[in-house]
């Protein structure tokens, strides 16, 4: 890899490639920059002899290696991040000041990482959860940071509550069981004691938190932000991402099977794209409320619980990020990258959401001790674009060589210089809000409605949608061994939907509530359903099972299939190549023991004249599965005879058929549907 293979020509690129190192071709040196002549023997006394503590380079070599590992994030642990840039699409300058979102075709160059929350770094990615969505835009007023979730909405409303949460969630003390998964009794006895999250918990049992991909999921700021502009007029302003792709997932029996089939199976789905150029896209809207318009709604805009619906406040697609290029070194970059709510620019501030100001608190200190002291911001992967000077001086690992003899203000020493700045020259100034109160620990009235929205988020499920969240309840607290924790979540399921709370009642064998306690909510918003979500077969990925003989017409059909987007690739019984009729030969990607159904988003059976029992078994596993997981089946040539073999139940979303165009259009139809609930699987 040389220099110039790596620069995408934005400036934050530019600054990073002051940092990297490219070692290929060089010769091996210590720390210090001496050559090295000998890497496999330490040094002793005699062949046989013990080895000698002079050995410098052995004990670089150890030390460092005794020192390689960091805490891994207290929540968020498992990530996986990529480069990209933002593009206005449309000035933002009536709403807010801030220079990067000022003219349409501006480009911001980002970082964003992914995340589960409660898994530890080596955790499956596919655990039941809430995602992390957090962007780094290296702004020219600095850095700015959009800390968000895949779920608009939190399970708390007090940030002094998050430690509480965090500690229900984490596999439980005694035994530390069970890694990455909510169904325990320690995070149900939490929701049922801490009725605000009822909201959240729907959103988290629902398919949302079973995301395909981290390419197909929304992200949302959660929080209410404040947009401030030129004039000092000032908006209420709720950020969202939308995937070009849309929003899809993955069925929650697959999601465990692919935890083992492939626990990487979202960062790699992430790498793979980028490297083969489908860069991730993602468009940014947002809702604003007119300051004026705070008492309006039936529910507080603060309350980190409640989310604005779509249908009544629009959100405006404002511009576009595009995720191009992944990094060079994961410890470098995605580890040591710090976000931070706090981390704003001119134009952008805060609410008294309580659970945002407990945050701002949160995220450098949780640095300190991770990243090993104040000066975290001085790694590459942290700096701004812009140039940054201050007082701040010393600390573990300060990298900076600040030249003068001042470092204290006001001086006359050096000119008063850092000097500040004025708003026009681009200082920050606090948005000054008037406030009023007497010193109490208490939630406000407007915050203790916490079923409204649970309801409407029910409402507006599709009925596959509202099986799979009775389903999700029904085995979450399935696992909790407590009876009176099921009993408890299920009368409190009893506020949100009668049915909902019997029928996991009746699944997990507590005593299904007889009438329902919440409040008459008639609303929906479409928004919410997956159903309603984009649909294209683009990227997605399709295994073709081919065995030996097959059809010479085949690779006609792979090339359209691969003209729409859909990334085909060839399974069979063993790698290299495979022989087709007419003497064609096409390459195996994979076999059918290094791959399996849930790696992929839809089969494709064309088998082969010469393909025997073991093909058979194989095949007919691999479609059985897949079909049970909803996803769509094709078959052409030989293929057909498995698919009438296997007399599957139904035959929604499976396509069969030779005629090329035909087949191709109806089965890319099929793929992008993605999945069909409306069969039935036995
Ligand atoms: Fe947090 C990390 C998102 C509430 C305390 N949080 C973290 C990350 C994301 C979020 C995406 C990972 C960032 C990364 O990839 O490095 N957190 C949220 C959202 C919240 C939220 C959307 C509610 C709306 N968080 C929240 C509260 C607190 C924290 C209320 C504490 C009072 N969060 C942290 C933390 C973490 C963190 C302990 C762990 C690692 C880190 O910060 O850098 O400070």
């Amino acid at each position: 890899m040389s220099k110039d293979d790596k620069l995408n020509h934005n400036e934050k690129d530019e600054q990073l490639e002051r940092y990297r190192s490219y070692d290929e071709g060089k010769k091996l040196t210590t720390n210090q920059g001496l050559k090295v002549s000998e890497d496999e023997f330490s040094l002793k006394a005699g062949k046989r002899g013990p080895t000698l503590m002079e050995d410098f380079h052995f004990r670089e070599k150890i030390t460092h290696f005794d020192h390689e590992r960091i805490p891994e994030r207290v929540v968020h642990a498992r990530g996986y991040a990529a480069h990209g840039e933002f593009e206005v699409y449309e000035s933002l300058k009536k709403y807010t000041k801030a220079r990067f979102l000022q003219e349409p075709g501006k480009k911001t160059p980002v970082f964003v990482r992914f995340s589960t929350v409660a898994g530890s770094r080596g955790s499956g990615e596919l655990a039941r959860d809430v995602r992390g969505f957090a962007t780094k835009f290296y702004t020219e007023e600095g850095n700015y940071d959009l800390v968000g979730n895949n779920i608009p909405v939190f399970f708390i409303q007090d940030a002094i509550k998050f430690p509480d949460l965090i500690h229900a969630i984490k596999p439980e003390p005694h035994n530390e069981i069970p890694q990455a998964a909510t169904a325990h009794d320690t995070f149900w006895d939490f929701v049922a004691n801490n009725q605000e999250s009822a909201h959240m918990v729907m959103w988290a049992m629902s398919d949302r938190a079973i995301p395909r991909s981290f390419r197909m999921m929304e992200g949302f700021g959660v929080h209410t932000f404040r947009f401030v502009n030129e004039e000092g007029k000032v908006f209420f302003v709720k950020f969202h991402w939308k995937p070009k792709l849309g929003v899809h997932s993955v069925v929650w029996d697959e999601a465990q099977k692919l935890n083992g089939k492939n626990p990487d199976f979202h960062r790699q789905d992430l790498y793979e794209a980028i490297e083969n150029g489908d860069y991730p896209e993602y468009e940014l809207g947002v809702q604003i409320i007119d300051e004026k318009d705070e008492f309006m709604f039936d529910f507080d805009i603060l309350d980190p619980t409640k989310i604005w619906p779509e249908e009544d406040i629009p959100v405006k697609i404002v511009g576009k990020m595009t995720l191009n290029r992944n990094v060079d070194n994961v410890f470098a970059e995605t580890e040591q990258v710090a976000f931070h709510p706090g981390n704003v620019v001119p134009g952008i501030d805060f609410t008294n959401d309580p659970l945002l100001q407990g945050r701002l608190f949160s995220y450098t200190d949780t640095q300190l001790i991770r990243l090993g002291g104040p000066n975290f911001h001085e790694l590459p992967i942290n700096r701004p674009i812009c140039p940054f000077h201050n007082n701040q001086r010393d600390g573990y690992g300060r990298q900076t060589i600040n030249v003068g003899q001042v470092s204290y203000h006001k001086n006359a020493l050096a000119g008063n210089t850092p000097s500040t700045s004025s708003e026009e020259e681009g200082g920050y100034i606090h948005y000054q809000e008037k406030v009023e109160g007497r010193k109490i620990q208490a939630r406000s009235d407007s915050f203790k409605d916490h079923f409204s929205q649970a309801i409407m988020f029910w409402n507006s499920m599709s009925e596959p949608e509202k099986e799979h969240i009775t389903n999700a309840f029904s085995f979450e607290l399935g696992m909790c061994k407590e009876k009176t924790v099921r009993q408890q979540v299920v009368d409190m399921l009893a506020n949100i939907d009668l049915g909902l709370a019997q029928a996991v009642a009746r699944k997990i064998g507590v005593h299904p509530p007889d009438s329902f306690q919440g409040p008459t909510i008639t609303k929906s918003s479409p928004a919410l359903s997956q159903e309603n979500t984009v649909k294209r077969p683009d990227t997605r990925k399709m295994a073709v099972l081919v065995g030996e003989g097959f059809d010479k017409n085949l690779p006609i059909i792979l090339e359209a299939l691969q003209k729409t987007g859909i990334r085909p690739l060839i399974i069979s019984e063993a790698q290299g190549m495979i022989k087709g009729g007419e003497g064609i030969a096409l390459e195996v990607d994979h076999t059918f023991l290094t791959s399996d159904s849930v790696l992929f988003d839809s089969v494709y059976v064309v088998g082969g004249a010469k393909t025997g029992n073991s093909f058979s078994q194989s095949a007919s596993y691999f479609i059985k599965e897949a079909y049970s997981h909803y996803k769509p089946v094709g078959a052409s040539f030989h293929g057909k005879e498995f698919i009438l073999a296997l007399q599957l139940p139904s035959h929604e979303g499976v396509v069969i058929g030779d005629a090329p165009s035909e087949f191709i259009e109806e089965f890319t139809k099929a793929v992008s549907a993605h999945r069909f609930w409306k069969r039935t699987t036995h």
